[in-house]
């Protein structure tokens, strides 16, 4: 009996496993379906970001990284002030790779400051720990695992040091412009008057080099989406047929909205949990958004949410942006 060989499940993983259920049961009952992207990233979401991120046609974190070790000094510059000591706080920190070229330039001319990488991963922080603390062994670390918002008010519990906010990776493009404004006018509440936020945005470019992004050749972002179906049947007791689902990529110039579609290719049904979804042929599932924008969207957004620019700091080709907010 396999229930009785499994683990219990502790409560905070059972109360993720909820709100999983409860996200795939309404999305997919609306109408369009839907399906929440941030449900992306399970230990193979993990694995096929990783190569994204490797693939020729995957342009933004080439651009960004680009960015972080060649204009090292001039973010530094937009991040410090006056030598006061700081927090340099990253939202979704991942492995750092992008950030550690930061990282090691603060620590080299001898600036005073905690780094506070955030993230939903326990193992990817204690990852991200193990290696900083050999490459980096000079540099304060406070790592903060958890969701965005209630570790920031950790954060700001913790010291109150003036506060840089890092959130790269045009993450924000993930987020409905609804959302994102929700999102940065959340942040801009949170943070004091002398605080900082770094903001990585990719910008709208020929339409043909956003699409082949995301509609890559050898199919790893098609994989990408359709893992989603392999994770609900796996952690939901799904019978997703994932054969006949097909990935579908369209962007519009005008919105800069680049948007993911699972494809049902015929009549079927599925069975998530003991409910019963059922899907005609063509009827899409909408996946992701990975929105793009252009310069005077990136200031109505700060705008909008109460921010101020006071920088940005883009990579060699102008495709890709971090924007450096004041409160
Ligand atoms: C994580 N995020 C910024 C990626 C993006 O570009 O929207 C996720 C992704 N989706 C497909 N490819 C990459």
């Amino acid at each position: 009996n396999l229930q009785l060989t499994k683990e219990p499940k502790k409560g905070s993983e059972k109360n993720n496993s909820d709100h999983f259920l409860n996200d795939v049961l309404t999305g997919l009952q609306n109408s369009p379906k839907h399906l929440s992207s941030k449900y992306f990233y399970d230990k193979t979401g993990d694995e096929l970001f990783q190569k994204i991120m490797q693939l020729p046609e995957y342009y933004l974190t080439r651009c960004e990284l680009d960015i972080f070790q060649n204009k090292t000094a001039e973010l530094a510059k937009a991040i410090r002030s006056n030598d006061e000591p700081f927090d340099l706080i990253e939202l979704g920190a991942g492995d750092a790779m992008k950030s550690t070229y930061l990282l090691k330039y603060l620590s080299e001319k001898g600036t005073d400051f905690t780094y506070m990488p955030i993230d939903i991963s326990g193992n990817i922080l204690s990852i991200l720990e193990n290696n900083l603390k050999k490459q980096l062994p000079d540099i304060n670390i406070t790592t903060l695992e958890g969701e965005y918002f209630q570790m920031l008010k950790k954060a700001m519990k913790l010291s109150s040091r003036r506060k840089v906010i890092l959130f790269l990776g045009g993450n924000i493009g993930n987020m409905t412009r609804k959302e994102a404004e929700k999102f940065c006018m959340s942040l801009h509440q949170l943070l004091n008057r002398e605080d900082i936020v770094l903001i990585g945005f990719d910008l709208k470019k020929n339409p043909f080099t956003i699409l082949n992004a995301y509609s890559d050749k050898s199919g790893i972002t098609a994989e990408f989406n359709l893992n989603l179906l392999s994770r609900i049947n796996r952690e939901l007791d799904g019978n997703f047929d994932i054969e006949q689902f097909e990935h579908y990529e369209s962007y519009d110039p005008i919105t800069g909205a680049c948007r993911s579609f699972l494809i049902s290719l015929k009549n079927q049904q599925v069975k998530i949990a003991g409910e019963i979804i059922d899907f005609s042929e063509n009827e899409v599932i909408d996946m992701e958004v990975s929105q793009k924008f252009s310069k005077p969207d990136i200031q109505y957004l700060a705008e909008k949410s109460g921010f101020s620019i006071a920088g940005e700091i883009s990579d060699s080709k102008d495709w890709f942006v971090d924007s450096v907010w004041k409160v």
